[in-house]
């Protein structure tokens, strides 16, 4: 049984990662531990429901939306080698140590329109190192392949952590004493699967690539595919990745024919890149349908993008559908 701090101080060590991005590491999780405190008494603390408030995409803000994205914030500030913070819930980012090496950004609370009905939502945290010269957005713009870490805390009937620091993903469980325990290491997630996600409310609107997609899985063993699909829609990206990452399977967010401004929901800075990273680690990966997702150049931190993740055999089935 390795605790997170033990596992945290060999893998730094076995590849001569920098102290400070542990340090970073470590206090984002911390702050996770005590949003996990936070989502597991709901009602008890009168904290569920609406904030009353917008965020910058004017979605309405869960009180625990606000709570999480406080909480890391307040700790994250605390660490010297935190250079900068953006977050999905700020119009703009919190300048914090000006020596500081590390940029953190994350999405407080993934999935909180199932906060207030008791289903499974998450933390999702990427890191990225500060480029020399003072703090501006631009710092922040880099592509997903220059993450230096990425994970998720998903507050579900376990507390889990999933972290990479490009050398593998590992899966953590949070114990009665409040600390993670290494309980998964390398997990893959498989070429092949037979299960699918997309919120199919949308198929109206969705173009016709996707649309022959998913029909063809709909045909099932009769159809071109030859295999029967089952299909989930937890509405929690987050729990979503981590059913994929433990036994394969497609996510769709696809861009569609709503807002050519908009493609899709979810957001790359995050979103997309900190979870493709952990997939890309484990085996799988992402695409927004035109390229690696991990290759895209940001122009804003708060750009929405088209997302395809999972199995390789189906993220790859999706991109031919688009370039044909
Ligand atoms: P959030 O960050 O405001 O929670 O929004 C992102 C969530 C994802 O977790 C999930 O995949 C998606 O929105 C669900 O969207 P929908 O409401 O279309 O089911
Ligand atoms: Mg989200």
């Amino acid at each position: 049984m390795q605790t997170f701090s033990a596992f945290l101080k060999a893998h730094l060590a076995a590849h001569q990662l920098p102290e400070d991005l542990g340090s970073v590491v470590t206090t984002t999780v911390e702050a996770c531990k005590n949003i996990s405190n936070q989502v597991r008494q709901g009602a008890l603390a009168g904290i569920l429901g609406e904030a009353g408030t917008g965020n910058v995409q004017g979605e309405d803000q869960k009180k625990l939306d606000v709570i999480a994205n406080n909480l890391l914030i307040e700790k994250l500030k605390t660490n010297l080698a935190v250079a900068g913070i953006a977050s999905e819930e700020e119009e703009t980012f919190v300048a914090c140590h000006e020596n500081g090496g590390y940029l953190v950004l994350f999405d407080p609370l993934d999935g909180s329109s199932n906060i207030d009905v008791n289903i499974s939502v998450g933390t999702i945290f990427s890191i990225l190192a500060k480029p020399q010269g003072p703090l501006s957005t631009e710092s922040f713009l880099q592509k997903g392949n220059d993450q230096v870490a990425s994970g998720y805390v998903l507050y579900g009937p376990q507390t889990q952590l999933v972290l990479t620091l490009k050398h593998g993903v590992f899966v953590f469980t949070l114990d009665h004493y409040n600390e993670f325990i290494l309980t998964r290491e390398n997990p893959q997630v498989p070429e092949q699967t037979k299960e699918f996600a997309i919120n199919a409310s949308n198929q109206r609107h969705w173009y016709e690539p996707v649309q022959q997609y998913i029909s063809d899985l709909l045909a099932g063993e009769h159809g071109t595919r030859g295999k029967n699909y089952n299909m989930r829609w937890v509405a929690s990206m987050v729990a979503e990745v981590h059913r994929i990452l433990m036994r394969g399977g497609v996510f769709l967010y696809p861009a569609d024919q709503r807002d050519p401004a908009k493609p899709g929901k979810l957001r790359l800075m995050y979103e997309a890149n900190p979870l493709v990273l952990i997939l890309q680690q484990a085996g799988g990966i992402g695409s927004n349908t035109q390229q690696n997702i991990l290759d895209i150049q940001p122009e804003g931190l708060h750009q929405r993008v088209s997302v395809v993740l999972g199995s390789k055999e189906e993220v790859e089935k999706v991109n031919q559908l688009h370039q044909q």
